[in-house]
């Protein structure tokens, strides 16, 4: 390749090739550059946001010399490369992390403070990229990093939403939603304005035969929308490795139907047109484990799947001939079921475009993909009617019926007793109207189907997809149990432990290898060592404490117990256990003596999360908290005693100022309900210890830990459907103190009762689905457990320091290890 390039160019290239900067010095220069000439400021307005500008310009081009010589390594080298398709990525922001990454963090900090200016509140400028709604897309993100720092060769396949996930305002105890136009300035993606795919909808299929009275499939009509790419580098930790992130935008197509209409006159109908399109690509829809069946929805899904199949295809083209070779370089993995089109994409080029039959067709398509579950919510399984199906995508819907067919054929030969299996199993729900399912074509179009924690991956098996165990045998489903990056979650997000821990284990190799941790167990009686770990706890919770006086105007004192619910607020995951624990121990502390208030234990309940915008229960449940707050902070009777908090707009960004400053953090969903949680492993590897029901990773983490580290409750997922058939039929008793509280809030103590009335009559008269009354009574108990816990600092500190170390199991790095080897079948690639 390099031979083809003449002389005098090449010469020139060696010569002129920028080199990235290694010292402060340079690195002012290269930053005062930019704010110069990239973003036409001077030395009178270089203010903050000007300085983070040019940092992260400077910054950037640093990661764009390393994501050149990357690609065009893995160019040379041609091995198998991972494509994750994720409809989310949660990357919150990004330069710290690049500095932190490239290792030259202190260099930075001297430039900029030589500059005048304080690297926090550079850093702070940044406005976080939110393409995500919760756990599944802060997943993708740290797969993102574990891929780049173990040298896999990997891009990442999504959507640039022009808004996130809204910012959350708290107004009058109410969730009021802001749309998050993020793009204003965003230096970390380049538009490849010659990177365009042109994709298909609506129309209608042609069949005719061919010469040789071959079958032909022909999808004619309709419209074309642009895909054009927007890539973000992705740079490992403490390697050359920057992979991509590829983000597709959309646009009118400038097609001949503009242009007819323009001609004609309709310029309106034409812009019309174009905003249509743009609207594919507009906004994220805010849902957490929740799907709503939308067109436009649809329409983003196609549009992306189409356009990174397009890419990938491509790419494998430029250097193979032989189809039979796709799956041997290209695994494809679906995160969760949205970019399930997929599958019929695939198919479709490699039969409608590339002449290939079904049976290769099939074969080569069920080798590449593998699928990953994060759910087993009946409301959050993807289904989408046949109608619709039908008029956007034709061609797609024959090509799942196909799929349906032959596999409900096999089905039959192997199974010809059970007569029920067949509905059971088939693509189409016999529904009116009929519905897709698309998890069920995820599971048949893929080699692996994978869980993301034990539990989660047995529950898997014996509910949702029994039946396909059955018929593919157990081997085709798999667990991989999700996993953190220590970089952004101990390292950027605790810069003084991680730098404690690096004092003990001789530098900081354990950011690449986490299991080192268990060496700091050596350390768990070392005087010098437990004072420091708890100085840097407290440090962390003064921290937090300001910011929730910044936000929320309360004053909370750093010495109380700070207990931590923060996630997206869902009924199964429970904040309403939560905070009406947080009543009862209010309505306790009122009834006590003032001699017994003195024994209490000092709590700080801190509350975070969003609520989708139509999730009414949901957002129900923020404002009683809020109310509960208002009501118990300005309480004189309890003053220190307990304060009650929500913290508005909860975010990545605040995450990494929220998890290193917890003692407790609440896990605490109905068990069988979450499939594994994240964040349960971010704050114990940041020294904070849970209460938590057995369910998702928290059941894993337990047995990393030791049962003595951590405060379980509750009953098990295995008794859950028991537990709901007794309330449905009235064989259910009201936990007495859950009705005293009840009681509390129907007197009005927090407000209009009738707010509230929905979410207390769903445990009293309809059902108690998510198991509240059920728990009500262990998880009061836990937590006196935790105050008396809590009292004996010692024995905190030794369970803390004792979990942190007990923690390395938990590195995203493992996880994808366990991907590469046991799904994608790939070999990490040696950095040039
Ligand atoms: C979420 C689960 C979490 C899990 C993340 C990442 C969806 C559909 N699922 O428990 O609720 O940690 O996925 O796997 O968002």
């Amino acid at each position: 390749v390099e031979a083809s390039i003449p002389e005098p160019q090449r010469e020139a290239w060696k010569k002129f090739a920028p080199k990235p900067f290694q010292t402060a010095e340079e690195f002012e220069r290269e930053a005062i550059r930019h704010i110069e000439t990239t973003l036409a400021r001077s030395l009178y307005n270089c203010d903050e946001f000007a300085t983070y500008a040019g940092t992260a310009l400077a910054f950037r081009d640093r990661l764009i010399i390393d994501w050149n010589t990357t690609q065009q390594n893995h160019t040379f080298k041609d091995q198998k490369r991972v494509y994750y398709l994720s409809l989310e990525f949660l990357m919150g922001r990004t330069l710290d992390n690049a500095m932190l990454n490239v290792g030259l963090k202190n260099i930075a900090k001297e430039g900029l403070e030589s500059l005048g200016f304080r690297m926090e509140d550079i850093v702070a400028q940044e406005h976080d990229a939110a393409l995500g709604n919760g756990g599944l897309g802060r997943l993708a993100a740290c797969f993102l990093d574990s891929l780049a720092s173990l040298n896999y060769p990997a891009w990442g396949y999504g959507l640039r939403y022009r808004y996130g996930i809204f910012k959350q305002e708290i107004v009058d105890g109410y969730q009021v939603e802001v749309p998050d136009y993020w793009l204003d300035f965003n230096p970390w993606e380049f538009a490849r304005h010659d990177i365009k795919v042109d994709v298909q909808f609506y129309g209608s299929v042609r069949k005719y035969q061919d010469d040789d009275g071959k079958s032909i499939s022909v999808w004619e009509g309709g419209e074309i929308v642009q895909a054009l790419a927007f890539d973000v580098p992705i740079p490992g930790y403490q390697t050359a490795t920057t992979n991509n992130l590829r983000l597709w935008g959309s646009k009118a197509a400038s097609g001949e139907f503009d242009f007819q209409k323009f001609n004609s006159g309709d310029y309106e109908s034409s812009v019309a047109d174009q905003q249509r399109a743009e609207t594919i690509s507009a906004v994220l829809y805010p849902n957490d484990n929740l799907e709503r069946g939308k067109e436009l929805r649809l329409k983003q899904q196609y549009f992306w799947c189409a356009a990174s199949l397009y890419d990938i295809v491509r790419r494998f083209k430029k250097t193979h001939r032989s189809w039979t070779e796709f799956p041997n370089q290209v695994a494809i993995q679906l995160n969760d079921t949205h970019p399930t089109l997929a599958i019929p994409e695939l198919i479709r080029i490699l039969i409608d475009l590339e002449g290939l039959d079904w049976d290769q067709a099939w074969d080569i398509t069920s080798k590449t993909f593998g699928y990953t579950n994060h759910t087993v919510l009946p409301e959050a399984l993807e289904k989408w009617s046949v109608p619709l199906m039908q008029h956007l995508l034709p061609r797609h819907l024959q090509i799942i019926y196909d799929i349906n067919l032959q596999f409900l054929q096999y089905v039959e030969r192997t199974f010809p007793k059970d007569r029920d299996m067949l509905s059971r199993v088939s693509v189409i729900e016999e529904s009116n109207p009929k519905m897709v399912r698309m998890a069920y074509i995820a599971v048949i179009g893929s080699h692996k189907v994978n869980g993301v924690a034990e539990l989660h991956s047995d529950l898997i098996k014996t509910t949702i997809f029994k039946d396909f165990v059955a018929i593919f045998g157990p081997d085709k489903f798999t667990n991989v149990t999700n996993g953190i990056t220590p970089r952004r979650w101990l390292h950027q997000a605790n810069p003084r432990l991680s730098e404690l821990i690096a004092s003990k284990l001789g530098g900081y190799d354990f950011l690449k290898d986490l299991t080192m941790l268990h060496k700091l167990e050596a350390y768990v009686d070392d005087a010098a060592f437990r004072k420091e770990f708890q100085e840097i706890k407290y440090a962390n919770k003064v921290r937090l404490a300001k910011l929730i006086k910044d936000s929320t105007g309360v004053s909370v004192n750093p010495a109380s117990l700070f207990d931590i619910q923060v996630k997206r607020i869902h009924e199964y995951k429970r904040q309403q256990l939560n905070i009406f624990g947080c009543i009862h121990r209010y309505l306790q502390i009122k009834a006590m003596t003032p001699a017994a208030r003195k024994k209490v234990m000092p709590r700080v309940h801190i509350f975070g999360g969003k609520a989708a915008p139509g999730y009414w229960m949901a957002k129900t449940v923020i404002h009683l908290i809020n109310q509960v707050g208002k009501v118990i902070n300005s309480d004189p009777d309890v003053g220190d005693l307990m304060k009650v908090i929500f913290l508005e707009d909860y975010n990545v960004s605040k995450a990494e100022l929220i998890v290193p400053a917890s003692d407790i953090s609440e896990h605490i969903s109905t068990a069988g309900t979450e499939a594994s949680g994240t964040s349960n492993m971010k704050f114990v590897l940041n020294g904070g210890l849970i209460i938590g029901t057995c369910d998702g990773a928290n059941i894993e983490i337990t047995r990393e830990i030791g049962e003595a580290n951590i405060f379980l409750f509750g009953n098990l997922a295995e008794d859950v459907e028991d537990l709901r058939h007794a309330h449905l039929y009235g064989r259910y008793q009201l936990d007495p103190a859950l009705a005293t509280v009840f009681d509390a809030i129907k007197h009005g103590t927090f407000g209009d009762a009738s707010s509230f009335s929905a979410l207390v009559n769903g445990i009293v008269d309809h059902g108690d689905y998510y198991l509240v009354s059920d728990d009500f009574a262990s998880y009061c108990k836990t937590q006196e457990l935790i105050d008396e816990g809590y009292r004996n600092q010692e024995e905190w500190v030794t369970r803390a320091i004792t979990s942190v170390a007990r923690m390395g199991f938990f590195s995203s790095d493992r996880c994808i290890d366990e991907y590469a080897e046991m799904i994608w079948n790939v070999e990490p690639v040696v950095p040039e």
